[in-house]
Parts: C-alpha cells; structure tokens; sequence
C-alpha cells in the first residue's frame, strides 16, 4: 500500500478546490492543501489521485479507519430502514445501543448527544443538577473546576472555562468555573468550596499538547473527589474507545469516573455520536423535558455507534493500540535529532514535541504531507500522531521512515 509522493504543489484539481473555498468559507480553519476525496483504511486519496497515510484520523473519530466494511454496512442498513424519529417515540436502535454502551463502560445509564461539546455541555448540566437536588448546593451557586490548556469544545459555556486567549473575543462568558493546573492533584483539593460540584479534566490533554499528566494524578484527583463529594467528570471524547492502549484512559490508573464522556469514534468516523454516561443516582436527575437533543439517540447514530463498539471489542482495538503504540514511541525516541525536545505518547496518541527553533511544527506537517502523511501540529511545537487503530504495522513502518527523513533533513 506504499507509495512515495514528494510533490508539495497543489494539483489542478486541488487548486480548484482551494479556490472554491477561498471564495466563500469563513476563514475558522487553515488546513492543509490536501483536498480529500476518498478513504480506505487508513489510506485517503485526495482529488487528483495523490494518496496520503492518515495518521490523524479526524482526531480519533476515525479510530476504525475510513469506511470500516462492518459500520458501513450497519449504517446503509440502517439508512435503508429508518433514520430519525426524535425521541417524542421510541426506535429500535437506541435500547440495544444504550444495553451494550453501559455495559462495555460499566455505568447504569447513559445520555445520548451529538458532538462533542454538547456531550461536555450535558455533563455540565448534569453535575449543576446533581449538585443541587443531590448534593444540596444552594441554587445558581455550583462551580466545577476545569484545567489550565483544556480542551472541551467551542459552545459558549466550553469556552468560558477555556484558558486560550483566542476565546477572549467572544464574552460574555458563562460563569461558574474555576481553573486549576493540569497535573497538580493538590490544587484541585485546594480549590473546593462548598460549592464544588464536579471536577472535569481530560486523561490525557489532546489539544494541550498530549500532555501526559504524572502518574497517579487521575487516581490522586478522583480520591479527592470522592473525599469531597465533587463528581469526577471524565471528557474521554479524544482519549477513549481506545485510542491510549485501554478502553478509556482512566482505566490506566483504575479510576471509574463519576461521569463519563464520550465521542468522536463513538459515531464510527460516520456521523457526531456523543454521550454522558453515568450511575442512576447522577444521571437520575433529570426528567422528561430538562434537556435533549433532535438528533440525540437517533436511530442511525445508534446503529452506527453499536456497530463501532462492536468491532472495538471484536478487534481488540485497544490491545492493539497498546501493542502498536508503545514500541513505535520507541521507536520515534530513536530518531537522532536536534530538533525534537521530547517523544510522548500512551497507546496510539502520540505527540512529538519540537524545540522552539524548529520554528513550529505546522512546517514539518506540511513537509510530512509532501511526503504523503497526513498529521497535525498541536499548541504551535507538537506534531500530533493519532492513527486509525486499525493501522498495520508495516504502515507504521512506512510513516517511520517518512518522519525520520523529515526530523533529519
Ligand atoms: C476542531 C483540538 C483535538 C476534544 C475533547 C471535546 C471536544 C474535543 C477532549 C469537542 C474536540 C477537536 C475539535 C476539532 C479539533 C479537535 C482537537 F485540536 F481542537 F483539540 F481533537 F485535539 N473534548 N476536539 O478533543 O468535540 O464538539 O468538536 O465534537 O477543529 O475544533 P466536538
């Protein structure tokens, strides 16, 4: 499946797909010059035939590889069939779907979202109200804590508690956050109040970097939750199903958490799957009318997202991220470079931390995509590794190669 491509200048085809673009897009993004047309695996071919290794995967949505034979067929079924009802009825996706996703994250219930950021918005709600039908806080008082670096999504209240200064432009921000630093277990125990009802961290910061916190932070953080009675909510919508080695990336340092979100693979690279999984004594606290979604728990998601799971434990997908992704971090810390400070990673999330006179790492992915590999810089000087776990090992090899030439050159 290996094929060397050199050629940075965009073809004729892609040209004309950056103009479009150019004409009328809103300017949120500055992707690469790669206009992808088809996907296979964890190979895409762009518009005018050029194919690239996706070491990216969509940031862990494609976690399966690009049309995964078995979801395919589970979501043309399902197209076929139904697709929509909202939940003013019952369809016969979403028990089935509810059964094996509390199951395989071992909670009572679940709540079914779209993205990702709604996903995070539900937890929120859910600890707000846990906290004051539950736990007794005075109303319109509860303060969840977040991190420094965090990445939860881009709704308003998400970025209230963003510490990245681009979100400085859109206040008025939505109150009742506190930030602490990632990693620092006793600044989470120091910044309870009365009024703490949850504390909502990411295993692993995708977007800060991959950073990895200390060992035993996530256990130290749940303990004091529990001491505190403040919920331990989880956004395991870019570490889990997987992607770290293990299920979740909680399950690293045996930490159940309180609430549990997922996302991103949970819609099998197909369509935004999101959800907030918890017991019946937190997710119990709402009732018909308090919150929902159109699409949330439809019936396609649903098909789809079940046919995820399955092939996730049918193939083993997290000991294979474990098995692929701890030699090949190994590997990339052989790669004799001046301008690497620091390889990193747990299962298949890896990043490559560059020094600051690389110059930023968008360079090198740029490069990296001449070359035919597809991967993305995170917080200016870290090239960010997620492949599809499917990847096989000879593809890991070929992406090897290419990243050693480009860290070399
Ligand atoms: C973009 C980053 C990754 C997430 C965690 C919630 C969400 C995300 C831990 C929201 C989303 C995405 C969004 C995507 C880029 C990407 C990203 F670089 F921005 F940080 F993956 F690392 N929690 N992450 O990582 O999920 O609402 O998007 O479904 O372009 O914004 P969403």
């Amino acid at each position: 499946m290996s094929q060397v491509t050199t050629s940075s200048q965009p073809g004729v085809h892609t040209r004309e797909h950056l103009d479009l673009v150019d004409a009328s897009s809103a300017r949120n993004y500055a992707p690469l010059p790669v206009v992808v047309a088809r996907g296979e695996g964890c190979w895409v071919t762009d518009v005018d035939g050029k194919r690239y290794l996706d070491m990216l995967s969509a940031y862990s949505a494609v976690n399966f590889g690009h049309g995964h034979p078995a979801i395919v067929e589970a979501f043309l079924n399902q197209a076929r069939k139904l697709t929509l009802t909202s939940r003013a009825f019952h369809n016969d996706q979403f028990g089935p779907f509810c059964k094996v996703i509390t199951e395989l994250c071992g909670q009572d219930m679940v709540l079914p979202m779209n993205t990702g950021a709604e996903g995070v918005e539900t937890a929120i709600k859910t600890a707000r109200k846990w906290g004051y039908d539950v736990k007794g806080v005075p109303h319109d008082t509860a303060e969840i804590i977040c991190c420094t670096e965090n990445f939860h999504g881009r709704t308003i209240t998400v970025i209230s508690f963003s510490t990245d200064e681009c979100n400085k432009a859109f206040g008025p921000m939505t109150p009742g956050f506190t930030i602490v630093p990632y990693g620092d277990a006793d600044a989470l125990a120091k910044a309870i109040t009365p009024r703490t009802v949850g504390f909502l961290v990411e295993p692993i910061q995708g977007e800060g970097g991959i950073n990895i916190p200390p060992d035993g932070y996530l256990r130290a953080c749940k303990d004091i939750c529990e001491r505190e009675r403040v919920l331990f909510i989880a956004d395991e919508i870019q570490t889990g199903l997987g992607r770290t080695g293990r299920l979740l990336a909680c399950d690293h340092e045996g930490v159940k958490p309180d609430v549990l979100i997922l996302g991103k693979a949970l819609g099998g690279g197909m369509m935004p799957v999101s959800a907030v999984l918890a017991s019946k004594e937190i997710l119990g606290v709402f009732h018909p009318g308090d919150h929902g979604s159109t699409f949330g728990g439809n019936p396609l998601a649903c098909a789809v997202a079940t046919a995820a799971l399955g092939v996730l434990t049918g193939e083993k997908l997290p000991e294979r991220a474990a098995t692929l992704g701890g030699p090949f971090v190994e590997r990339l810390r052989t790669i004799d470079s001046p301008l690497i400070r620091e390889v990193r990673g747990r299962g298949l999330l890896i990043g490559i931390e560059l020094k600051p006179e690389a110059g930023g790492a968008k360079k090198y992915c740029k490069m990296l995509a001449a070359e035919g590999m597809l991967c993305k810089e995170t917080s200016d000087h870290v090239i960010r590794i997620a492949p599809p776990l499917v990847i096989e090992p000879s593809d890991l090899d070929w992406a090897f190669e290419r990243l050693q030439r480009v860290l070399t050159a």
